[in-house]
């Protein structure tokens, strides 16, 4: 009967786990922005990637089923080197993942939080994910030991980034690469939906990930090394003057402002081979 069948393949799928740490990994290796690479080379270098940006081992079961997230707009240039990068990266560590580019429509005041809320929502109505891996699309890691999934406590990600001499530039910081399971933004509130403009949004998510009892999890700063794509102010992203006031009032908020006040609409979807692209319509703030 179907009860069973259930176990049967549960059992299956418990002895075929992939191994921890994966097998493939390569640890350090060099990073460069110098020779710009194109989509049809990424997509020759990835033949085993499905239509969406998805991938599964198919030798073993993975580990975590990883949606990771980029909140995009009119980095082309930048995108096409993080999927270079990345995709391999992720396959070595025998991820079952997918790539969702969130992308802003329109001119409006960008707002890098809401659309990691967004992404969480959308990559949900596709497939049973149950982590979360939110990546700004300059960052590249440069250790595959740095795993792109989800931990006991959600993770900072980019630890020891070049432009900050490889360290944190604060103890609390966690902009950048951030990975939470589903737990753990639901219990959050998912991110702000009303931060507009450069800046603070990530110490919001840091003061909430405090505020609800969770601690914060890193690699150490060899693991955690990543590069980021020099560039220039971005239109429209200018720094958030209201980002003080707001960080300061993150307890107050977070149980108002979050994926329970998300309100947005999908423009288009398009299923590339390399990534999903969404694009929808912020608004603009109140
Ligand atoms: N992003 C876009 N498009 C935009 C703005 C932001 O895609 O127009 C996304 C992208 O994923 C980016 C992330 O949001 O990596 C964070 O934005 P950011 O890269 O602007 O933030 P960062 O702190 O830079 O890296 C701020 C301006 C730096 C000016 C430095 C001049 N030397
Ligand atoms: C803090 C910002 C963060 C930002 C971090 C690093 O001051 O959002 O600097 O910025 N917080 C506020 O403004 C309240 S960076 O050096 O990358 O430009 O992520």
């Amino acid at each position: 009967n179907s009860v069973t069948t259930a176990t049967i393949i549960a059992k299956a799928e418990e002895l075929n786990k992939c191994l921890d740490p994966s097998p493939l990994l390569v640890g350090l290796q060099t990073i460069e922005f110098s020779t710009p690479v194109s989509l049809v080379t990424v997509r020759k270098e990835n033949p085993h990637l499905q239509v969406g940006g998805r991938y599964k081992p198919d030798d073993c079961v993975a580990l975590q089923k990883v949606a990771v997230i980029i909140p995009f707009r009119n980095r082309e240039e930048h995108l096409k080197f993080w999927l270079h990068y990345l995709h391999p990266f992720l396959q070595r560590q025998q991820l079952d993942y997918g790539v969702f580019v969130i992308n802003q429509d329109e001119e409006s005041t960008f707002n890098r939080a809401k659309l990691m809320n967004i992404g969480y929502t959308e990559a949900l109505k596709e497939y049973d994910y149950d982590c979360f891996v939110f990546s700004d699309v300059d960052i590249i890691p440069m250790d595959d030991r740095n795993t792109y999934r989800c931990f006991s406590q959600p993770r900072h990600l980019s630890v020891s980034m070049d432009k900050f001499g490889f360290k944190l530039p604060y103890s609390q910081y966690f902009g950048g690469v951030c990975s939470l399971s589903k737990e753990q933004i639901q219990k959050i509130n998912g991110f702000p939906n009303t931060y507009w403009g450069w800046g603070g949004e990530d110490d919001d998510i840091f003061n909430r990930v405090k505020n609800r009892g969770m601690t914060i999890s890193r690699p150490n700063s060899d693991i955690g090394k990543c590069r980021m794509i020099q560039h220039a102010r971005d239109k429209n992203n200018e720094a958030n003057p209201h980002r003080f006031e707001r960080v300061a009032h993150t307890k107050r908020m977070m149980d108002k402002d979050g994926l329970n006040s998300l309100e947005y609409k999908v423009v288009a979807v398009e299923k590339h081979i390399l990534f999903t692209k969404i694009t929808v319509d912020v608004g603009e703030p109140k």
